[in-house]
């Protein structure tokens, strides 16, 4: 998969040279390329902001580097038009089911804003060019994209078939089956007076495999009643 994103901190995105995404860049299965925006800002101060139109609080970012930048990936991109993510409190909520779908695809292209948001005719031109979505990290508010990036690239590169080496490990998780995963123990069977379950101990696959559902249904019930159908 490639993946391009834009951005006026490229410094950020040097920790995806580690752990299994590093690797997973190493071995080719995914392909980055970070693009500083202010590289396509022409003046003198490389400005990549103006006060908004209408009046308000904050910063918006201009369109002319925005546009100069994904011009630059969009026009040397083969094959398929990429999707193009902008991080946004906006958008859509981020979910596994969304990580699944752009797991698969070819080419993605994340665009992160700063300040007050980027002018929206950055989105509606990106939009003309390729399949483009605002998205969201949840209900809460970040200084700019970046830290959203990452998680979706982190949450997408994972599910690439061969970036993690057990692909079993990746069924029974959170949300891969819509419930919260189940609780994990390992030895000593005793630690600080407290006893991991004598049921996973006991080798009745089936007994534990009934006891790690019911787990997930009580956890689930718990801290993420939304998650359960409607009774
Ligand atoms: Cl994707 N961006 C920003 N700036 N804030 C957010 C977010 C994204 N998701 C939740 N809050």
């Amino acid at each position: 998969m490639r993946i391009d994103i834009v951005t006026i901190f490229p410094e950020f995105f040097s920790v995806l040279d580690v752990s299994l995404l590093g690797k997973a860049r190493q071995t080719g299965l995914i392909d980055l390329g970070v693009h500083d925006l202010r590289d396509s800002a022409h003046d003198r101060h490389r400005t990549v902001d103006d006060t908004p139109y209408g009046g308000g609080a904050g910063m918006v970012m201009k369109p002319e580097p925005w546009g100069e930048a994904l011009d630059g990936i969009l026009d040397g991109a083969a094959g398929a038009a990429p999707v193009i993510l902008f991080p946004s409190p906006a958008g859509e909520v981020f979910t596994q089911a969304m990580a699944q779908e752009l797991s698969a695809e070819q080419h993605l292209v994340f665009g992160c804003g700063r300040y007050e948001g980027i002018d929206q005719r950055v989105v509606d031109y990106a939009a003309t060019r390729a399949r483009v979505r605002l998205v969201s990290m949840g209900d809460y508010v970040l200084n700019g994209g970046e830290v959203a990036t990452m998680a979706m690239i982190e949450a997408i590169g994972r599910l690439i078939p061969g970036v993690v080496g057990n692909p079993a490990s990746l069924v029974e998780e959170s949300h891969s089956d819509g419930l919260l995963e189940y609780p994990s123990y390992t030895k000593p069977a005793e630690w600080r007076g407290l006893a991991v379950p004598p049921v996973l101990l006991s080798g009745n696959h089936g007994a534990i495999a009934t006891w790690r559902h019911e787990q997930q249904l009580e956890r689930t019930r718990r801290v993420r009643p939304d998650l359960l159908p409607p009774l």
